[in-house]
């Protein structure tokens, strides 16, 4: 349709609107930057959202979290070792970079380095020629993902550990490792330094002062000048550019800022929140691992987070404003393991099908104030599909709120806001309503704003948002205000089993059918239909998903892992047993802890406990589960487990050794005994405790039966 001839009048007097318009334009400028502000590396990088981490070393073949530096490397032998399969995969997933373990804590080298024969050069893989960061770098080249490294800096092997000439081989490997390879786009110098180690034989404790051992400027200057576009990961020296999250659970604070004061930088709780005042920005890394452990253990095969679970991550890390870094470890062929291919392109598929369409760019935006009345910081702005523009309103008005207005209803169950960041963050606090039964009804308020805030609510059918900044520093700059819909999945069922050994699956309402395996495998619809509890008393995997048969209809599955049922177990003993209630170590309770300490006695490492399990077993591994509150005290990082016959005769260990990255990691440890060992009784003996405590606190132990 023609529009109608505009009347000369009109015609002449909407012309001098526009130069009006015009004019007041060029007179507003932009806000003001409210401080502190990001640099561009860090601003590119923000703009990352989602990094994968990948975990290889010698330990993916000697089953360890934390090698001791002794392993040879002879046993490194990915024998189907495929570059294009671990980047594609990644790449699907939706990740935009990847970080290589090039060196882990145990000091063997992923390439082949000149300065070292502890590497890919002396082990049976590709017949000592190959070099994993190489291939990893090509296939990411090919394949458009960026490379990242993580380079430890404690060295269990390096003779010269604690010693000035280890720091001159640290650097040199730096230096190849950051000229050889291509752009590096992060660098992670791992914070866990120092303890015992082989140290080229020495088999002794050494430990450094992370602060003064380690000349961080100039390391840092270093990198800047050959890689100048690589971020740097790092908690506690000054010039790193992007913090730790205080977890490896993947959880960012709720709200979490962007900024933190340096004397904090050790203080978990404020790495988790950020500081509101604080004088640095320093945007959060949230990283965690697909399975418990941050290598590959074909035991954790059944324990690959969920693609539910995985969706839950995202929302409790990118959609807090962080970087979510998320660590999926090749297996021993070296490839990602079918199970996390498998996990990773479900979720990904529901993120696409969540985020491909953004319902608010088909709302008029309107505002109750925009800036000068300029147009260019017009509400219209956070539904332009850029993050490059934003709506912003006078200095003086800090509280504006921004109506979305639909021609018809739209129904949507996640919001996402961006703020404009090279301005800073500026907004403290805001408010969500929609227009429901004729009045506007709050559905979600919360504190920061930053990189992204994604919420996700129950389903929402209106024909107007509305979004009210409640408190803000400066006058808000914000680029997007975005509304999807996640489609609706079918709840998964739950798993449990009672101290008994007996299992129960259930949906949260009675209807769907349940369907599971007991062989690893997954379930489909011609699986074994669940009809009532049964029993699973030594323990193993059940997979489960929920199907509603009528509408074609399935859940995304879940799996468990079981030990031993505790239900005939007994403390015979402990060797202090006053006021600290042994049996919270075998009552299937995580919340409840076996502590050694009362207000009036308290005692440290060894602290031992005798189990007897009632019958004679053949066991072939332990679990046990850290404490899950935010403290470490009384944690124990070294054990020792002997099984016998008799109560009263204890022949050699079974296992004895480190529980690896304890500090850090609130994930259940499984240790396996080779070969298995039978026997009534077991003693549990908790060599050492972090920081030497004078407490000794457990919360679960468990048994694996052969
Ligand atoms: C920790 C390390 O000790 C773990 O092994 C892992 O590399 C994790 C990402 O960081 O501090």
């Amino acid at each position: 349709m023609n529009p109608r001839p505009l009347p000369r009048l009109t015609r002449f007097l909407g012309l001098m609107l526009t130069f009006a318009a015009t004019a007041c334009a060029a007179a507003t400028p932009p806000p003001a930057p409210f401080p502190p502000l990001p640099s561009a590396r860090q601003l590119a990088w923000q703009n990352l959202e989602m990094i994968s981490f990948l975990h290889f070393t010698t330990n993916t073949f000697t089953d360890k979290e934390w090698g001791y530096g002794d392993e040879s490397p002879a046993v490194f032998n990915p024998t189907g070792f495929d570059a294009d399969q671990i980047v594609t995969t990644l790449k699907n997933a939706g990740f935009e970079g990847m970080i290589v373990t090039a060196k882990h804590h145990d000091g063997f080298c992923l390439w082949p380095s000149k300065y070292t024969e502890h590497s890919v050069k002396n082990s049976p893989w590709r017949n000592g020629k190959g070099d994993v960061i190489r291939e990893l770098a090509d296939a990411c080249r090919r394949h458009g993902l960026r490379l990242g490294i993580y380079l430890s800096p404690w060295d269990r092997h390096h003779a010269d550990y604690g010693r000035p000439a280890y720091i001159e081989y640290f650097k040199n490997q730096l230096r190849e490792l950051m000229t050889n390879y291509g752009p590096v786009f992060e660098f992670w110098m791992d914070n866990a330094n120092g303890g015992d180690g082989y140290y080229g034989g020495a088999r002794e404790t050494r430990h450094i002062d992370r602060s003064t051992y380690y000349p961080w400027q100039e390391i840092y200057a270093l990198i800047h000048e050959l890689q100048p576009n690589a971020i740097i990961w790092g908690e506690s020296a000054p010039g790193s550019e992007v913090r730790w999250i205080g977890n490896e659970s993947g959880v960012a604070g709720n709200p979490c800022w962007v900024t933190v004061n340096p004397a904090q930088w050790i203080n978990h709780g404020e790495l988790n929140r950020g500081v509101r005042t604080g004088s640095l920005w320093m945007p959060g890394e949230t990283n965690t691992s697909i399975r418990p452990g941050w290598f590959y253990h074909a035991s954790e095969d059944s324990r690959v987070k969920s693609p539910a679970r995985l969706m839950q991550l995202y929302f409790e890390s990118v959609g807090r404003g962080t970087n979510l870094l998320l660590n999926v470890p090749p297996n021993r062929v070296g490839v990602i393991d079918p199970a996390d291919v498998a996990s990773l392109r479900d979720w990904s598929a529901l993120r696409n099908a969540t985020f491909a369409t953004d319902l608010a760019l088909r709302a008029r935006a309107s505002s109750t104030q925009d800036r000068g009345g300029d147009p260019r910081f017009s509400a219209a702005k956070v539904i332009d599909n850029r993050r490059d523009t934003y709506w912003s309103s006078d200095d003086s008005v800090l509280t504006p709120e921004l109506v979305l207005t639909f021609p018809s209803p739209v129904t949507f169950n996640v919001v996402r806001l961006r703020e404009f960041l090279p301005l800073g963050q500026r907004v403290d606090a805001f408010a969500l309503d929609a227009w429901t039964d004729k009045r506007w009804q709050e559905f979600a308020a919360a504190q920061a704003i930053g990189s992204q805030r994604v919420l996700s609510t129950r389903y929402i059918t209106t024909d107007r948002v509305r979004l009210r900044i409640t408190k803000a520093a400066a006058c808000p700059a914000i680029s997007e205000f975005g509304l999807f819909a996640m489609p609706s999945l079918l709840g998964e069922p739950r798993i449990q089993r009672d101290r008994e050994g007996r299992v129960t699956l259930s949906t949260e309402l009675p209807g769907p059918w349940i369907r599971y395996t007991l062989d690893g495998s997954e379930p489909t619809a011609a699986s074994p239909l669940y009809q009532e509890p049964f029993a699973l008393p030594r323990g193993g995997t059940v997979r489960a998903r929920a199907f509603l048969p009528d509408e074609n209809k399935q859940s995304l599955a879940v799996s468990e892992s079981f030990g031993l049922a505790k239900a005939k177990w007994k403390i015979l003993s402990a060797n202090f047993a006053k006021g600290g209630e042994p049996e919270k170590l075998i009552d299937e309770k995580p919340g409840t802890i076996w502590n050694t300490w009362t207000p009036d006695s308290s005692q440290g490492a060894p602290q031992s406990v005798v189990i007897d399990l009632g019958e004679r077993v053949t066991l072939r591994g332990f679990t046990f589960l850290p404490r899950q509150d935010a403290m470490t005290k009384g944690t124990p990082d070294r054990y020792e487990l002997t099984v016998s016959d008799a109560p009263s005769a204890w022949p050699a260990p079974v296992a004895a050794g480190e529980f690896s990255n304890i500090r850090a990691s609130k994930e259940l440890q499984t240790i396996l005994f080779k070969p298995p060992a039978t026997g009534r009784y077991v003693r549990v003996v908790f060599a050492h405790v972090l920081d030497d405590e004078k407490q000794v606190a457990v919360p679960e132990l468990g048994l694996l039966a052969d």
